[in-house]
């Protein structure tokens, strides 16, 4: 049984450092998991499911470097024109083994695709409405207040086109703004949104991590924690990287409910660019807090061969789902 006190009730509240430590006891139960999700001590080190998702959906292996470029062409002033179709549809999908969620998607997977471009580019999107609920899609980035995705609502079956120019170069994302706010983004409706720099950053194995969580019962609080929506996908299914190979991790927290998240990797330390913005590092760590809607960029070189964890440094969140490898080999 759920104990009452949330952590958005206890985070929230205003509690001080001693209402706070006091309130841990409350906490120490975690988050009950779904009926279904069979969460068990895997050996004497980690938690996880048994078992797998059907991975011919939605496979988060093959989304971590799936970027999405449109379909070029040339302006008549020379501009690049990237175009996409993006459908709103509404998609039952599985997000632990035995696990459902029915989801609110773009183009039927969550995350949605991941949306890439130059700077400078012009971006026109075909946006349709074929889901339940009203929807729209709200970029972060430079646009004008017309094309913002809040106040022209998709209404189901309804169809709107955006389009302005790519900026500036970093790492955004897109959003449904519909509301209840939380509902229509903690329903799937979100996506990775990469603005490439003129100046070129260094050739690099690149991936997605999109932070994501999933409210199973509707309670306002999430079950099942994951990057890339499978939870522990990349237990199951290491991420492979080489030694020495530069690794550049566009991490995206999409997390509702929850005020924080985090990404701590093991055996290393990496760079931060903090939303991508810029091509000087920020910071160097092993571990960063991120809000809802904060992203960065992270640059990193594996040291040393094998299996390397990486999680949220919430362990109730890491032990719900939000947890995985890089198998780094030789
Ligand atoms: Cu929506």
């Amino acid at each position: 049984m759920k104990n009452k006190f949330s952590r958005r009730t206890v985070l929230g509240g205003a509690v001080g450092a001693a209402g706070l430590a006091g309130a841990r006891g409350l906490l120490g139960t975690p988050t009950v998991p779904p009926a279904g999700m069979d969460i068990e001590a895997h050996d004497a080190r980690v938690m996880l499911t048994t078992g797998e998702v059907d991975l011919s959906p939605f496979d988060p292996s093959k989304f971590l470097s799936d970027f999405d470029y449109g379909k070029v062409s040339q302006l008549t002033n020379g501009q690049t024109l990237r175009e996409w179709e993006i459908v709103a549809v509404d998609k039952e999908l599985e997000i632990a083994p035995g696990v459902y969620f029915p989801a609110w998607t773009y183009n039927g997977q969550v995350p949605g695709p991941t949306l890439r471009c130059s700077e400078g580019d012009r971006l026109r999107i075909h946006f349709k409405n074929a889901g339940s609920h009203p929807h729209t899609i709200h970029f972060h980035g430079f646009h004008p207040a017309t094309m913002d995705g809040v106040f022209e609502v998709v209404k189901p079956g309804e169809e709107l086109v955006y389009e302005f120019d790519g900026g500036p170069s970093g790492l955004h994302l897109y959003h449904c703004h519909s509301v209840p706010l939380k509902r229509h983004i903690h329903k799937g409706l979100y996506g990775a949104f990469i603005v490439d720099p003129p100046e070129k950053r260094p050739d690099a194995h690149e991936i997605v991590l999109v932070m994501n969580g999933f409210d199973t019962n509707f309670d306002g609080d999430n079950e099942v924690y994951a990057v890339n929506t499978v939870a522990f996908h990349y237990h199951r299914h290491p991420i492979e990287v080489k030694l020495q190979e530069l690794v550049r991790i566009y991490l995206v927290n999409l997390l509702e409910f929850d005020l924080v998240n985090s990404l701590h990797i093991h055996g290393n330390f990496f760079e931060v660019f903090r939303t991508g913005t810029r091509l000087t590092p920020d910071e160097f760590t092993d571990t960063i807090m991120m809000c809802q809607g904060e992203r960065h960029i992270l640059e990193l070189k594996f040291q040393h061969t094998g299996k390397f964890m990486f999680h949220a440094h919430q362990s109730e969140f890491a032990e719900l789902g939000w947890m995985g490898f890089f198998e780094v080999k030789d």
